[in-house]
């Protein structure tokens, strides 16, 4: 049975009010991969879970999201889950392996392949998330907002004919070239299914919503123009289009396209609300691309992580103080890494709350 229960009211909502250009009583922060290896209880979890088994029992992705936040203060939740769920939605295997990350072995190879996919139905593979998303709701009790979240179509392709994650993306890189008119019939497949997979995340409960294209940096400045931004566009646009019809109001937007650092003006012409950095972007440069409407999300190396507490106090201080009070999220510049000691995340937390 659905949960129909009305959700309990947000307590904290600084993060939807920096995204939205609001006054804030803090700098709102949060983590990439905030739940995950570097926690002991994560590790303790996973001994006794496969890691997609966790994705697909809300139980278990309410417990685990839920983790950082019993030890950090921080200021905003995001779903446990992982960007894989939707090539395994659309027909492929994905397996976790231990030290490695995802593999699937029967990658996409050829545009023949393409008809091992299976984009009807698709969404119907995915309602555990959304069910994980509006138990998580209720659990959080208005503490934090939450975040939903989906890789972005260059992304996705490129991990479906890698059969993982890859250096170069070489495979996915040379469909550019080899296969043009069929990579924009692959791409558009899973633009319709991340427009419903969104949708359906914010009619859950998704009280916010980031787009991972992590493997923008495997672009060139002119190819992320031709093959990442017109989907990130249309993501956008169908969204409000669809929720617009049912009258439920949109949530905000963040662009995560971690390398492309080269075109954040056109980045910031594409509807999104909030910019997400990597940490090789200089905040005030940053600024000056996207101008004053923009919220900006980030960007301490995760690398930084590693230094002592004093040392990432001052440099998370110096950051915070480089973008300001005003449109701004704090946040690492990329996911964080296992190793990193728990003390680090106390340290940067508190650094970013006491900075201004
Ligand atoms: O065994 C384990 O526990 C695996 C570790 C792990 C975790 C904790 C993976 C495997 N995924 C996740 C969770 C995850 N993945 C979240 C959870 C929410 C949170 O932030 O707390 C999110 C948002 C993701 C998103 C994700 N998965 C991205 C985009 C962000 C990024 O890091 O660029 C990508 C590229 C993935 C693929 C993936 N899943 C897991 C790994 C190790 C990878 C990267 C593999 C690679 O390309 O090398």
């Amino acid at each position: 049975m659905k949960d129909t229960k009305p959700f309990p009211p947000l307590k904290n909502d600084n993060l939807l009010r920096a995204a939205r250009g609001e006054v804030v009583d803090r700098v709102p922060v949060w983590v990439m991969r905030q739940a995950g290896r570097y926690l002991p209880e994560f590790q303790e979890l996973r001994k006794q879970h496969d890691f997609f088994t966790v994705c697909r029992t809300p139980e278990l992705a309410c417990e685990v999201t839920m983790q950082p936040l019993r030890r950090f203060d921080l200021d905003a939740s995001i779903i446990f889950s992982d960007i894989l769920v939707i090539p395994q939605a659309l027909g492929l295997t994905v397996e976790m392996h231990a030290g490695v990350g995802p593999v699937l072995p029967q990658p996409i190879c050829t545009p023949d392949d393409l008809k091992r996919l299976t984009p009807d139905g698709a969404l119907s593979r995915l309602t555990y998330v959304g069910d994980a998303i509006t138990m998580m709701r209720h659990k959080l009790d208005g503490r934090v907002p939450l975040i939903g979240f989906t890789g972005a179509p260059w992304t996705l392709m490129g991990y479906m004919i890698e059969g993982g994650g890859s250096k170069t993306m070489s495979k996915a890189k040379a469909w550019l070239t080899d296969y043009p008119e069929d990579t924009k019939l692959f791409l558009n497949l899973i633009t319709d299914v991340i427009v419903d997979y969104l949708e359906m995340q914010v009619m859950a409960g998704a009280q916010m919503l980031q787009i991972f294209e992590s493997s923008a940096e495997h672009l060139s400045k002119e190819e992320f123009l031709v093959w990442s931004t017109p989907y990130l566009r249309r993501i956008r646009n169908d969204l409000v289009e669809r929720l617009t019809k049912k009258a439920v109001p949109l949530v905000p937007l963040t662009i995560f396209a971690k390398g492309a650092g080269h075109s954040l003006k056109e980045q910031s012409e594409l509807g999104y609300d909030v910019i997400s950095l990597d940490y090789t972007v200089d905040p005030v440069e940053a600024r000056a691309q996207v101008g004053p409407n923009i919220t900006l999300q980030g960007n301490l190396d995760p690398q930084d992580m590693y230094r002592e507490p004093g040392e990432l106090r001052t440099l998370t201080t110096e950051m915070v103080h480089k973008f300001g009070k005003s449109r701004y999220i704090a946040n690492l510049g990329h996911g964080i890494t296992p190793q990193t000691p728990i003390v680090s995340m106390e340290t940067l937390v508190d650094a970013v709350h006491q900075a201004l």
